[in-house]
């Protein structure tokens, strides 16, 4: 799958390249010894904040398509009605964002990560996904993480159809790694049998993203 150019540099862009560089907001605290809800180094918020890189393409549900694809037993595109027709799950989770930002309790409506599995049944080698976005952003995740029984492609969160803003008509969720691994405008899943870095990874971000073991840079 081909992605559009980069795009434009924004001075958020920047700034989040530079913190890579300078491992900005790492504790160093064990881990094993984080208790309760919030990651290390965390804080909470009650608003959403919106982050991307500053190009929020709108995509109508008539013309949204999912392509999965790559080490896969069968390829398939889904369009709206598609996507609409499986399995409806609801979930609840908590957000935790890379630029120190972190969202309790979000109601969630999509398609569970298993059930798309399930429909394209990956080969034994499919060891990563790779997200691709109607904006050009790309992230990548190891199978497993994918596979994360919370994991879903969502299209609403309170009850409500997902904004453009938030990725909308529909966006990956992870909610066990940094959002950044939550591809927002979510166009294509490629499964690959070896890593490949997406956007953030490429810019000093990590390839897994675990917010527990502050997986922030690279
Ligand atoms: N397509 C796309 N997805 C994206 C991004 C982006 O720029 N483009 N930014 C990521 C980052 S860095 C974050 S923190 C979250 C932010 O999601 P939100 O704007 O809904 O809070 O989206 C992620 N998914
Ligand atoms: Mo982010």
């Amino acid at each position: 799958m081909t992605d559009e150019p980069p795009p434009p540099d924004s001075k958020l862009t920047r700034s989040k390249q530079r913190w890579a560089s300078e491992h900005k907001f790492i504790t160093g605290q064990d881990a094993r010894a984080a208790q309760g809800r919030l990651p290390p180094g965390q804080h909470l918020v009650r608003d959403w904040p919106v982050l991307d890189l500053g190009r929020q393409p709108d995509v109508a549900p008539e013309r949204w398509a999912l392509a999965l694809g790559g080490l896969v037993e069968r390829p398939v595109t889904l369009d709206w009605s598609g996507f609409m027709a499986l399995p409806q799950t609801r979930t609840q989770s908590d957000m935790h964002c890379v630029t120190t930002w972190s969202r309790y309790d979000n109601a969630w409506t999509g398609v569970s990560t298993r059930d798309l599995l399930d429909l394209v049944q990956p080969r034994a080698e499919a060891a990563f996904a790779l997200l691709h976005s109607y904006d050009g952003y790309t992230t990548n995740v190891p199978l497993a993480d994918f596979a994360d029984a919370a994991a879903m492609a969502v299209h609403s969160w309170d009850g409500k159809p997902l904004t453009r803003a938030h990725g909308g008509p529909a966006r990956m969720l992870i909610p066990h790694l940094y959002l950044w691994k939550s591809a927002k405008w979510l166009r294509g899943v490629e499964f690959l049998s070896a890593d490949k870095a997406g956007f953030w990874e490429s810019n000093g971000y990590h390839m897994r993203g675990d917010p527990w073991a502050e997986e922030r840079y690279s």
